[in-house]
């Protein structure tokens, strides 16, 4: 029997332990998912607190209940550990380690490697390994393929390798996991038919494409697609603004055209682990061809603007006062990159804060979701809101969380840069300003 056919029919006969590398807002819901199709899965991660708190059966993550994940440790079929040496009995390994950016905005692939390292030194015959985490093409075959191969192990034989892009969007009730197609590429066939047995059977709809490079630019594809498109809106927001046209009844009329558009909604920058960094993972892999992925450096550009754009919409507002920027108390409400969520990475938030701040701005915040911003080099903890807003002389709305009583935020400010167009039609003595 062959290293496929017997991998096939152990994962088949759920005979298969998973590993999954990574246990963040990926690897916990794919090693969830896993789990509950009836593999044995452990899961891997360098945090011994997201360890421990998952063999306690306790999540950290919104988006997987414990009571989701209580039942799958409690049966033994999931458990975690920081000891890369489980994936020595390891048929299966996913791999959901982050890929950020460096400083230079060049891709840092060094989770990758490591993980590739640790996987090498443990590569047994009748292996798979799937990449999940975004990254440039190129880089499951220049990366991950040579360090299993160099124990002697041929792709498509011996082992099998793949790239399936995550698809997780934090805090979507919808689109979970198991239920978002997943697209999967192979090194070989062989490789893409190992990857969609076991990936079938935690996952609703598989999309196979030709290749590795196929799905790693899939991923790229639609990240970029959004970078570009908010960028697009935003310059749009700038040109209205500089027309006296109203950006929003723009963009709600375009929307009515049932097909060939798709609104986007200018904002004060764009923030997250996704949109503002995977397409320069693209431009990047472009450039060592000689190849200037100009879309992605405009969007870029137009992109980090937003917040300067946006400060300036407060110099005026004061300045219409007969303020300056100087010595006036201005309240940013929201910190967190997008509404509902508790994460400030690449937030345009703090962009805001400290322009507004280096003008001499005395600059106060609020999020529900944010107690503090010290972590993120912003020496500012949340103000209480029915104190901080009524004394703030302009109040910058940046993030729209749900939790936000809108028509109270109006009738008790003086003067509001409304960023997200939340106010439109609130009654309330508030002058407001938008974007
Ligand atoms: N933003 C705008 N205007 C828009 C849309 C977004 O300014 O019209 C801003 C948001 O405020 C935020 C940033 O862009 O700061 C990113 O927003 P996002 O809605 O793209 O949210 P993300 O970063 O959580 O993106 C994720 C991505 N999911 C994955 O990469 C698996 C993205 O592909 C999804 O399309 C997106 O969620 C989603 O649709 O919610």
């Amino acid at each position: 029997m062959s290293a496929l056919e017997e991998l096939l029919t152990k994962i088949q006969n759920r005979k298969v332990l998973v590993a999954v590398i990574g246990l963040g807002y990926v690897g916990l819901p794919l090693a969830v998912e896993f789990a509950r199709a009836g593999f044995r899965v452990v899961g891997v991660d360098t945090d011994p607190r997201k360890v421990d708190s998952i063999n306690r059966g306790s999540s950290y993550l919104p988006d997987v209940p414990t009571q989701a994940l209580a039942p799958l440790v409690d049966s033994g079929n999931l458990t975690a550990t920081t000891d890369y040496d489980v994936l020595a009995g390891a048929d299966a390994i996913s791999i959901c380690v982050p890929t950020p950016l460096s400083k230079y905005k060049d891709p840092d692939i060094s989770y990758i490697v490591a993980a590739s390292d640790g996987i090498g030194q443990l590569a047994h015959a009748g292996m798979l390994v799937v990449l999940e985490s975004t990254t440039y093409p190129g880089t499951t075959e220049e990366i991950i393929l040579p360090r299993i191969a160099e124990n002697g192990l041929q792709v498509g034989r011996d082992f099998f390798l793949a790239f399936s892009p995550e698809r997780v969007d934090p805090g979507n009730s919808v689109w979970k996991t198991r239920n978002t197609a997943k697209v999967i590429g192979g090194v070989t066939p062989q490789c893409l038919r190992a990857a969609t047995a076991l990936y079938g059977q935690a996952i609703d709809q598989l999309v196979p494409v030709a290749s590795t490079r196929a799905a790693e630019m899939v991923k790229l594809l639609e990240n970029t697609f959004r970078a570009v498109n908010i960028a697009l809106v935003n310059e749009m927001a700038i040109m209205c603004d500089k027309l006296g046209v109203d950006i929003w009844e723009v963009i709600q009329a375009a929307a009515t055209k049932p097909f060939g558009f798709m609104p986007f909604f200018p904002g004060p920058g764009v923030g997250g682990h996704c949109i503002p960094l995977d397409p320069h993972y693209l431009s990047w892999k472009l450039k060592t061809l000689n190849y200037n992925a100009r879309f992605i450096q405009l969007a870029g550009e137009v992109n980090s603007h937003m917040p300067d754009y946006v400060v300036g919409k407060v110099v005026d507002a004061l300045n219409e006062q007969g303020r300056p920027v100087k010595g006036s108390r201005i309240l940013v409400l929201g910190a967190a990159y997008k509404p509902d969520v508790d994460d400030v990475r690449e937030s345009p938030a703090l962009d805001v804060i400290r322009l507004l701040q280096a003008r001499g701005g005395l600059v106060d915040y609020h999020d529900p979701y944010i107690p503090s911003l010290r972590d993120e080099g912003v020496p500012l903890d949340a103000v209480d809101l029915e104190v901080g807003l009524p004394a703030a002389d302009c109040v910058v709305i940046v993030t729209n969380h749900a939790a936000y009583d809108w028509g109270w935020i109006a009738g008790h400010a003086r003067l509001v840069v409304d960023t997200r167009h939340v106010l439109r039609g609130i009654a309330g003595g508030a002058r407001v300003v938008g974007l």
